[in-house]
């Protein structure tokens, strides 16, 4: 019977990016407005098919640039996502040389070394992430496609032994619209990286790490660089997150609670605009997993069975008709933010 609920209420997922800012949070939907944005180097913005984008490099020989949120940010926890394009690579090989994302306390003007230094090397102190596609033997690079963890500056694997890095299967430079997560829970840094849009369930690279220590203060500037050099490509950040890590999401029970009727259940402390999602079951989960919202469910077979957009304060009101058919059996219902890392808690529900 609750299969034919399922089916009844079922909608799709859909990966979308909140259309207001949270306090605390920046979000560029595009960027249009960079007014509190440090540009440096090479760094414009630009009106292509994906909309205005911050193209950081041009396709161009020998070009750097890079660009910080103008504002120090918390970076205790925090949450992260980004959206990202390469095109027209070009140059010797084909195509050079990446960009970073990186959190930085050495200033708002920061642009490290040119060419494989990918406008972070010298930069400290900093923790940062690479996307780097052109492979430098000064830099003992595993291949010309991978990402990885560096810090201080340091762009050298061999130096950076202990900092996890990853062949990518596709090529980052390949002109389709890439994605990547990065996420701190105050112990971990997590990157997971995506070519739909669909955040992974497992991240990708790992780093423990104390970034208040490591940074030398509980803020920072957040923000990206790119270079290219004899190899060249055109590198844009279309759109820009970052906020508070793993807000509480609090459900409440559905009132009336009466099967044959319309019930509505509340979720509280959403990220304003963010789309969020009701799953059902009838088997709880056996373990919690509170910090993978999309998949990680405290649910056995869970089933996405309605998806709203939390309001301006928050408030995302899943509302349902429950079939006379599903009186007295327990219902577990859980809400989650689908394009993040945020879960409620797990209410048991029997309609009578
Ligand atoms: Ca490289
Ligand atoms: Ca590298």
């Amino acid at each position: 019977m609750l299969s034919t609920l399922i089916l009844l209420l079922a909608a799709s997922p859909s990966v979308s990016w909140p259309s207001s800012v949270p306090p605390q949070s920046l979000v560029y939907d595009d960027f249009g407005d960079t007014s509190a944005i440090q540009l440096n180097g090479v760094a414009t913005t630009l009106d292509t098919p994906d909309g205005r984008v911050l193209r950081l490099v041009p396709a161009d020989r020998i070009q750097g640039g890079s660009a910080f949120y103008s504002s120090m940010v918390p970076i205790s926890r925090f949450s992260c996502s980004f959206e990202f394009r390469i095109t027209d690579r070009g140059g010797i090989v084909n195509g050079g040389d990446g960009f970073t994302f990186l959190i930085q306390n050495q200033g708002v003007d920061a642009l490290g070394g040119l060419g494989e230094g990918l406008g972070y090397h010298g930069i400290m102190p900093s923790i940062a992430v690479e996307f780097d596609t052109y492979q430098n033997s000064s830099q003992s690079d595993p291949s010309s496609n991978h990402i990885g963890f560096l810090r201080d500056g340091i762009l050298n694997h061999s130096s950076l032994a202990q900092l996890p890095s990853q062949d990518i299967a596709l090529d980052l430079d390949d002109g389709d619209h890439w994605f990547a997560w990065i996420d701190y829970d105050g112990a971990t840094v997590e990157f997971r990286l995506s070519t739909d849009g669909i955040r992974p369930k497992l991240a990708n690279l790992e780093y423990r790490k104390h970034l208040p220590t490591a940074l030398g203060a509980s803020s920072a500037f957040i923000g990206f660089t790119a270079s290219t050099y004899n190899a060249y490509e055109n590198i844009d950040i279309i759109r820009w997150e970052y906020g508070d890590f793993a807000s509480i999401l609090a459900m409440g029970a559905f009132t009336p609670g009466v099967a044959g009727q319309n019930n509505v259940a509340i979720l509280e402390n959403a990220n304003p605009g963010s789309q969020m999602g009701l799953f059902a079951s009838l088997n709880p989960g056996s373990a919690y997993h509170p910090r993978c919202a999309d998949v990680d469910l405290d649910l056995d077979q869970p089933t996405l069975c309605s998806v709203v957009q939390a309001s301006s304060t928050g408030t995302a009101t899943f509302s349902k008709s429950i079939p006379l058919g599903l009186a007295g059996t327990k219902i577990y219902f859980q809400g989650a933010r689908l394009d993040a890392c945020r879960v409620s808690n797990r209410i048991e529900q029997v309609f009578h």
